[in-house]
């Protein structure tokens, strides 16, 4: 083995988003793209040196190549051991699980998560430090300043290993040690949940599950936890095998997208449970018979009842939730007499309030939830957990969640997304908002009063570090709220959320249409920022 010291030059665009540094694969088939990132957080992260470093991916086109290039970077740079994936393949929670386990020094993970994959699609790659978790702002920008000044990096000539076969092979000084990416998890989720509960229920004959892969990584795990250990029938899990380009779907559990499986849970002998996951496996949609659980009312519904889970038995100590996420699991929170933090969106914000057990549980309205058991969101994590409570309660999803509106109110919430637009005319609208918030609060929209309007900033009450202009928040004295903020992982133009929210406490207004309940914010929200004007959009590309 040789190692080679390869000239580069620094690429202006290497700022990690939201989650990660997301760009379209022809970008990171760029020479040198990927290598002066990967070289970036070698240089950065001095811990991996002679350290162990987890690798994989969700299986998405350019995944091989990408953990053959890392590998053969690995090698050149002194990493002791990697483990990796078996083909290449480790769903995101999987990747935390493995990290925490084997107390290693930190793992790269590719994916671009929900993001269409393919030649024409997206790419990603993620570092998560120690903890398991995404790296906090301060790493992903030491990363970030090291892609500006980079001028070489390190990688051997070898040819790269068989990631295809279970075992332990070595590059140069390196032990790369290729692993089962299901059993780790699959023993966790063990660990948390009442499996033989779970299996009763499957075996009851009364209740039919379908949990839709989309074609993405949760395929293999799905199958082996659902199918094989609690035999749930063979074909409860569909589009199950892992594709490099996801089927050509849009790997995005939501009712757009994953409309195969809202189709499956309506019409002529419906299904009881449908879930769904994304490319990376650490999103979850819920659905019941003709019911669809908001990902803001599962976190809230999961944090009231977990209390009767074997996982969570001696209940949770705190919850936090995302910024945009909606208010139900604060009065969860309240009544339990427990703390409820709002963090900025990223689940990089969830891990110092984790790790410092502030909170068990967390969650983003962006159908993400996941607790204290590893360090990032966990799609099937929620399936489980909603799966042991189905089998508790014996009652419909429908019921649980009626009953849970009764004792706390319902929050209706909705997301209007506006994609690929104008990135310059997105910017101004935000800043034109900025602009206005002083004036805002007292003002009269539709019989509703603004009583505060701000640029969200947290400060983190751990490590007491700062993050600013989060996303506009606009409260209103009925306890609704509009929120405008521009996404973090998007590839193409900008993309602009808006999020909105409207508390009922009167149980016999607990079944009206979301979308008619939040009308009226949708017009104040297009009042307020001038959505239609400067986006020449009429309505939203996207409605969860
Ligand atoms: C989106 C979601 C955010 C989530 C992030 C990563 O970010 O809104 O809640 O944490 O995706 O999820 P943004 O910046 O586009 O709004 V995943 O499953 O893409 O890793
Ligand atoms: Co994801």
């Amino acid at each position: 083995m040789n190692i080679e010291q390869i000239q580069t030059h620094p690429f202006p665009d290497q700022r990690p988003g939201t989650s990660g540094l997301r760009k379209k694969v022809r970008v990171f088939q760029q020479d040198h793209y990927l290598e002066n990132f990967v070289q970036s957080i070698f240089d950065t992260q001095p811990d991996l040196r002679g350290g162990t470093l987890v690798l994989g991916g969700d299986g998405r086109y350019h995944n091989r190549e990408a953990i053959q290039t890392i590998l053969r970077m690995a090698a050149a740079n002194g990493i002791g051991r990697v483990l990796v994936g078996q083909g290449g393949i480790l769903s995101t929670p999987a990747a935390s699980c493995v990290i925490r386990k084997y107390r290693t020094q930190g793992g790269i993970i590719l994916s671009a998560s929900h993001n269409p994959g393919g030649p024409d699609g997206d790419f990603g790659i993620k570092f998560n430090t120690a903890n398991g978790g995404p790296a906090p702002e301060k790493v992903t920008e030491a990363i970030y300043r090291r892609t500006r000044e980079i001028d070489s990096y390190r990688i051997t000539d070898d040819e790269g290993i068989d990631i295809d076969q279970a075992g332990t092979h070595t590059l140069g000084e390196t032990t790369v040690e290729v692993i089962d990416p299901v059993r780790d998890y699959a023993a966790l989720m063990r660990e948390l949940f009442d499996f033989d509960a779970i299996h009763q229920l499957f075996n009851s004959g009364l209740f039919r599950m379908r949990f839709d892969a989309m074609h993405a990584v949760t395929g293999p795990y799905a199958v082996e936890i659902l199918e094989r250990i609690l035999g749930a029938e063979p074909g409860t899990v569909i589009n199950g095998e892992p594709k490099e380009d996801f089927g050509g779907g849009h790997p995005d559990p939501n009712l757009v997208h994953a409309h195969e499986l809202v189709d499956l849970t309506h019409g002529f002998d419906p299904v009881d449970f449908g879930a769904a996951s994304d490319g990376d496996g650490d999103r979850n949609m819920i659905l019941g018979k003709e019911f669809f659980v908001t990902p803001s009312d599962s976190l809230a519904i999961l944090a009231a009842n977990a209390h009767r889970v074997p996982g969570y038995r001696n209940g949770i100590v705190g919850i936090a939730r995302s910024m945009p996420t909606s208010q139900a699991a604060d009065r969860v929170a309240d009544a339990l007499g427990i703390d409820c933090y709002e963090t900025p969106t990223g689940w990089k914000f969830f891990g110092n309030l984790l790790d410092a057990r502030r909170i068990t549980l967390c969650g983003e309205e962006s159908f993400g939830t996941g607790s204290d058991h590893v360090r990032e969101k966990d799609g099937l994590w929620a399936v489980l957990f909603w799966l042991n409570l189905l089998a508790i309660l014996q009652q419909p999803v429908a019921t649980i969640v009626r009953d849970h509106w009764r004792r706390y109110g319902r929050n209706y919430y909705t997301r209007h997304d506006y994609e690929g637009v104008d990135k310059a005319a997105a910017e101004e609208l935000i800043q034109q908002l900025r602009f206005s918030l002083q004036e805002l609060p007292g003002q009269e929209f539709e019989g509703r009063i603004v009583d505060y309007a701000d640029d969200f900033a947290y400060t983190d009450p751990v490590d007491g570090s700062v993050s600013a202009n989060q996303g506009i928040r606009i409260g209103f004295r009925d306890g609704s709220r509009i929120v405008f903020r521009l996404s973090g992982t998007g590839t193409e133009g900008a993309t602009l959320r808006v999020y909105l929210e409207a508390f009922e406490a009167d149980p016999s207004r607990h079944d009206l249409e979301p979308a008619e309940v939040l009308a009226p914010l949708v017009r104040i929200a297009d009042r307020v920022a001038g959505i239609r004007h400067r986006l020449g959009r009429e309505r939203a590309d996207v409605i969860t």
